[in-house]
């Protein structure tokens, strides 16, 4: 490995990237020219910026905050937000896409992006004034302001309907207290869309920002997955919330929910791009590595593993692709989302092992992209629903009977 510096941190960096995008049965053909563009424009980003770097970053456990400005420029922070607050006004199926292409170098550079684009602007956008528009969305579009989203509480996981975390009228403000935990982005997030019950039950949420009296974001260290992403706790010690930082109609779990519907459709995408990542890396060594007289690649029991591997990302990338049809539409459902997350996660995560086997002893070193993806895919098939929950979803969604309760 080489070394440069960054930011003036001397950083290890591994050599080319030589990713080739896998697109078995012609599903380019069905984006349209912008996508497209926008898609190399970002893949090249990525060889550019991240994959040269990404490996060093995820061994020091350290989010390489240089790349927020870069983030920022290339449109992975609200793609679907009008221009007019900043946004990018662009399509859901260009939003997985970007997804997808940051995911092919880093779950964790977009889980970032993700948080940024669907859990913060997307509330601030969707449920908030026009004043909240136009004070944050500009700016989180370009990383000058970087957000969190507090929804996950220490006893509450799963079922963020028990919430313990309240807000309770105190005049001209509100006061907050509770605690958050599993944030990411929330160690160096300026703002935080959090979400807490008022005095009458009700499911709010509001804005809470870096520097209030009473509100620490201590960082969660010792994570073996998803180490180039910040995660941390939100606590809050009677915080002062003043009225205006309140979004003004949403009164519902439905507020938290829709936007975790935004964030796992990006999900779905991304895994891809993760899949995509491990099965080029496995491929072109099975060509290279010689045993017994032959590339590994002659091996029946290699090929297997190949054919299934190219198999199981096709059939992905269609689903994304569908899916990306009807959410443009506004015809995706939120089980239709939950179908995707889970069987796009759950594909990415056995290709990954299946790409360390055919890498032997060198899989698991940070020389290739596998480990590395493996890990981060264990919080992915966790958050934003764990696989279970995803299938209770569908399971409730084709027989009408909740299984949660
Ligand atoms: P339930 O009674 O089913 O629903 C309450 C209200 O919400 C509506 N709804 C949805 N709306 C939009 N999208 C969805 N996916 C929705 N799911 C439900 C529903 O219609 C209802 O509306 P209304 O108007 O009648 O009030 O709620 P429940 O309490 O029974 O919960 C169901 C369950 C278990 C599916 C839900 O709680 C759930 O999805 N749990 C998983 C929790 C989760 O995903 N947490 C994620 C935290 S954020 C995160 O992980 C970020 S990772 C970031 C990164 O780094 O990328
Ligand atoms: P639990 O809910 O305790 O679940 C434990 C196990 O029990 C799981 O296998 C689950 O499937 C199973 N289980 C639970 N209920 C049922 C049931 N009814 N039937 C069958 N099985 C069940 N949250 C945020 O709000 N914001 C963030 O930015 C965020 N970022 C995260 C980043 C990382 C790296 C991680 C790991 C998590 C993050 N989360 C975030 C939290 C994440 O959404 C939760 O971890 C997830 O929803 C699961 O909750 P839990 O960890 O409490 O597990």
């Amino acid at each position: 490995m080489a070394t440069t510096t960054v930011n003036g941190t001397v950083t290890k960096s591994v050599g080319q990237d030589k990713f080739q995008a896998h697109d078995y049965y012609q599903i380019d053909e069905l984006l349209s020219e912008e996508q497209l563009l926008i898609r190399d424009t970002v893949r090249a980003w990525v060889k550019k910026e991240v994959s040269p770097i990404i490996e060093d970053y995820a061994e020091r456990a350290a989010f390489p905050a240089h790349l927020i400005p870069g983030l920022g420029e290339i449109g992975a922070f609200g793609a679907v937000i009008p221009q007019k607050y900043g946004g990018m006004g662009l399509d859901y199926m260009t939003y997985g896409i970007i997804m997808q292409e940051l995911e092919r170098g880093d779950s964790g550079i977009r889980s970032t992006a993700s948080v940024q684009s669907s859990l913060v602007m997307f509330p601030i956008w969707k449920f908030g004034s026009e004043e909240q528009r136009m004070k944050y969305l500009p700016k989180l579009a370009t990383g000058e302001m970087m957000g969190c989203f507090g929804l996950t509480e220490p006893n509450h996981g799963s079922n963020p309907a028990g919430m313990e975390t309240r807000i309770v009228d105190n005049g001209d403000h509100y006061l907050l207290n509770g605690a958050k935990m599993w944030i990411s982005n929330a160690p160096f997030a300026d703002i935080g869309v959090v979400w807490a019950r008022d005095e009458e039950g009700k499911v709010r949420g509001l804005i809470v920002e870096r520097g209030m009296e009473g509100f620490t974001t201590p960082e969660t260290h010792g994570k073996w997955s998803l180490r180039a992403s910040a995660t941390g706790e939100l606590v809050f010690d009677n915080v002062r919330i003043p009225k205006e930082n309140i979004f003004p109609e949403i009164k519902s779990l439905r507020g938290p929910l829709t936007c975790l519907s935004s964030a796992r459709f990006g999900i779905a995408w991304g895994a891809i791009g993760a899949a995509m990542d491990c099965y080029d890396s496995a491929l072109r060594y099975s060509k290279e590595r010689v045993q017994f007289d032959r590339p590994i690649g002659g091996f029946q029991l290699t090929q297997k593993k190949l054919a299934e591997m190219i198999t199981e990302i096709t059939k992905a990338q269609l689903l994304a692709w569908r899916l990306g049809v009807l959410k443009n539409e506004g015809r995706a459902t939120p089980a239709q989302i939950s179908m995707a997350k889970r069987n796009n996660v759950d594909m990415a995560l056995k290709i990954a092992r299946e790409a360390r086997q055919i890498h032997g002893g060198m899989g698991i070193t940070g020389e290739f992209p596998i480990m590395r993806h493996m890990m981060n895919l264990e919080s992915v098939i966790t958050y934003e629903g764990t696989h279970d929950i995803h299938l209770l979803i569908t399971g409730h969604d084709v027989t009408g009977l909740s299984a949660f309760k």
